[in-house]
């Protein structure tokens, strides 16, 4: 199978699938993602949610249209791609990551919805595994860096009256590290503890989430 990274919409996906169904029993027999799983955005009220997802390599990213009338596409215009088919409501479109990094993508139709897929590499000490939460739960902290951690840090987290939150600035931190602050604060200073509404897992994937870049639009 040659083409495992590139988006299939359902419609096409179905029509393949019958000519592929061998290459793909062969393919998963010899993936070396053994672990790789489907991952879901969903995309209601013009919306990619969440707007970033955190991914291993060679785990897919199932979008799935959730609008009751309005059809959107997924399309990682900055790596070259060509536009891809609009999906409808109930429709979903996929794509394999097999390469990490940080790919920003936008809708062809609407080019205000933007996300990002943040592709983590395969033995990086940023373990995502142990750092799954519910995606409504990941939407919700999402939001809470954004308007919390923003209104010290900065809206694009590049630093306020609280020092950068950049991936950059937090290289020296270990994810336990930057776990600890968030939940007992810097006692003395401006930072506020946060295990008073955030546990471990939470503090643990916000962590991760600053280290691998937040996506937060500069
Ligand atoms: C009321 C303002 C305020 C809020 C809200 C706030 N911070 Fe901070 N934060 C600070 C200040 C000030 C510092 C620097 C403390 C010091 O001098 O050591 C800091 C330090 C940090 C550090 C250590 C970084 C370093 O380079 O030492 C991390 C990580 C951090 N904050 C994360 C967060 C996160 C995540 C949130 C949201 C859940 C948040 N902060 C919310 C003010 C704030
Ligand atoms: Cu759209």
């Amino acid at each position: 199978m040659s083409d495992i990274s590139t988006g299939l919409s359902r419609l096409q996906f179905i029509k393949e699938c019958v000519n592929r169904s061998l290459s793909v029993l062969v393919f998963l027999t010899l993936t070396p993602f053994a672990n790789a799983e489907i991952l879901e955005v969903s995309i209601k009220k013009m919306l990619f949610v969440p707007e970033t997802i955190t991914v291993n390599v060679g785990d897919v990213v199932r979008w799935v249209n959730h609008e009751r009338r309005q059809y959107h596409s997924v399309w990682f215009e900055t790596l070259g791609d060509p536009e891809p088919d609009y999906f409808f409501p109930g429709e979903f479109f996929e794509k394999r990551f097999l390469q990490a990094g940080s790919y920003a993508y936008r809708c062809g139709p609407h080019p205000e919805m933007i996300g990002t897929v943040v592709v983590l590499a395969q033995g990086n000490d940023i373990s995502i595994e142990k750092n799954r939460l519910p995606q409504d739960r990941q939407a919700e902290l999402e939001y809470l860096v954004r308007q919390d951690c923003g209104s010290c840090h900065g809206m694009t987290l590049k630093g306020g009256l609280g020092p950068s939150l950049l991936p950059e600035s937090l290289k020296v931190f270990s994810v336990d590290d930057l776990s600890a602050v968030i939940l007992e604060g810097r006692p003395g200073t401006p930072m506020p503890p946060w295990k008073g509404i955030l546990n471990t897992e939470d503090a643990s994937w916000i962590a991760t989430y600053l280290k691998a870049g937040s996506g937060v639009q500069p």
